[in-house]
């Protein structure tokens, strides 16, 4: 039996006053995609299949290198941020899955954690590894590295806590393990570039052994942070190259903020997915090199020219396609339940956007030449309004067609912040 968090009442109630005007907007949609032949219904749908999943220390608010602010009402542990994942997809109706990380995340009995997560609507997304900090009681610091740690015994440590994470992951009926490591240096010679890569492969090549059939290794890469030199696993090259010597189940990670100003992340996608080597994507949005801000706040024709590259994906298969999508924002300065709310949103957005592409338009002009043409089939979908087949989307299922104002008027924030301990100060993470 589900439980959700919200009042459906209120959810309704909320709805009525917005059906009129939405179905008025959806009518008017669908008669403007039915000239160029596209059938909104046939949209409606695959939108209502789409979803991502969300982080649950994205639940939490975060905080950057130098402070953080929580606000009243935050989760403090795993089952809090569950609850607040289920708001987000009760309304939203597009983030079933909630992606763990351990050891934040650890309980004594996960069976039990997956059950409770069951009764709030949610499953569960990839699990993550941390070896970028050190945790009580740990034997060997991650100072120095950890899967690429000149010390063995490291390695060792790293490597077991990677197999601890796919068995916890198995109870939680996980099948994707997210391997991120800061590893890195922040000086010339301070490691040799080969030396410490070997090492790394080495040690990745254990916790790929321990992979269940089924189970996928998602090596996610990052230019820099907390190494500011180099680091082991810095681009797309390193990851493909990395995701190739240790096996077929090992694919490549994009987080959207873990390039260089100005990449070209899109073509990563293609180039990535031509190889098979396309396993999962982080959503988030940056103006300079960091991975926190909101999905779409910054670069939304970026994030729309991505899901171009999904969907084309998707349309030409090569060695299957099945993505790992999730948000991973830092929220330093909003609620996070609505900053994942607006995020869920605006990705889904893209994702229908890149769905009304005429593909056949597109491939004509790119076949002719006509460079013109190929962009205007872009430009004619991305300049089109969505919101009324996401807002159907959610309705269908018993979400909210205008999410933020459902959530604020049922003052969930205001009721945690009288029954939730207060969270610490303190600087944040990632
Ligand atoms: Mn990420």
């Amino acid at each position: 039996m589900t439980q959700l968090p919200l009042s459906a009442d209120l959810i309704a109630e909320a709805n009525a006053r917005h059906a009129d005007a939405l179905d008025e907007d959806y009518d008017a949609l669908g008669r403007k995609l039915a000239r160029t032949g596209i059938d909104i219904e046939a949209v409606l749908g695959r939108v209502a299949g789409f979803s991502v999943a969300v982080p649950s220390w994205g639940a939490g608010r975060g905080g950057t290198r130098f402070a953080k602010f929580p606000i009243p009402g935050e989760p403090t542990n795993i089952h809090e941020k569950l609850e607040d994942c289920a708001v987000i997809n009760q309304l939203s109706r597009v983030t079933p899955r909630v992606s763990p990380h351990f050891p934040w995340d650890k309980v004594s009995d996960f069976a039990a954690l997956r059950e409770e997560a069951a009764t709030l609507g949610l499953g569960w997304d990839a699990v993550n590894s941390n070896t970028f900090q050190d945790q009580r009681g740990q034997a060997h610091t991650y100072a120095n590295g950890s899967l690429s740690a000149q010390d063995a015994a490291t390695r060792q440590q790293a490597v077991e806590h990677n197999i601890e994470c796919i068995e916890i992951g198995r109870q939680l009926g996980s099948t994707d393990l997210t391997v991120w490591v800061g590893d890195g240096t922040n000086f010339p010679g301070q490691q040799d570039f080969a030396r410490s890569l070997d090492r790394y492969l080495d040690a990745a090549s254990q916790v790929y052994a321990a992979l269940p059939d089924d189970w996928r290794m998602l090596l996610e890469h990052k230019m820099f942070e907390p190494a500011f030199y180099s680091t082991v696993i810095s681009d797309w090259g390193s990851s493909i190259l990395a995701a190739q010597e240790l096996g077929p189940k090992a694919k490549c990670l994009v987080d959207l903020g873990h390039h260089a100003p100005n990449v070209n992340i899109e073509q990563i996608v293609a180039r990535l997915h031509r190889f098979g080597k396309l396993g999962g994507f982080h959503f988030n949005d940056s103006k300079y090199g960091d991975d926190d801000l909101d999905s779409g706040s910054i670069n939304p024709h970026q994030l729309f020219l991505v899901f171009n590259e999904l969907v084309e994906a998707e349309l030409n298969p090569r060695d299957g396609f099945n993505p790992s999508y999730m948000i991973d924002q830092s929220h330093n300065v909003t609620d996070p339940i609505e900053s994942m709310l607006s995020s869920a949103e605006a990705i889904t957005g893209c994702f229908a956007k890149a769905l009304l592409v005429d593909r056949d338009a597109l491939h004509a002009a790119q076949e002719s030449n006509d460079t013109m043409m190929a962009f205007q089939a872009l430009r004619r979908a991305y300049s089109i309004d969505v919101a009324p087949i996401l807002a159907k989307a959610r309705v269908a299922a018993g979400g909210a067609i205008d999410v933020l104002e459902a959530y604020r008027l049922s003052q969930y924030r205001a009721r945690k912040a009288q029954e939730r301990k207060a969270v610490g100060l303190g600087a944040g993470i990632v």
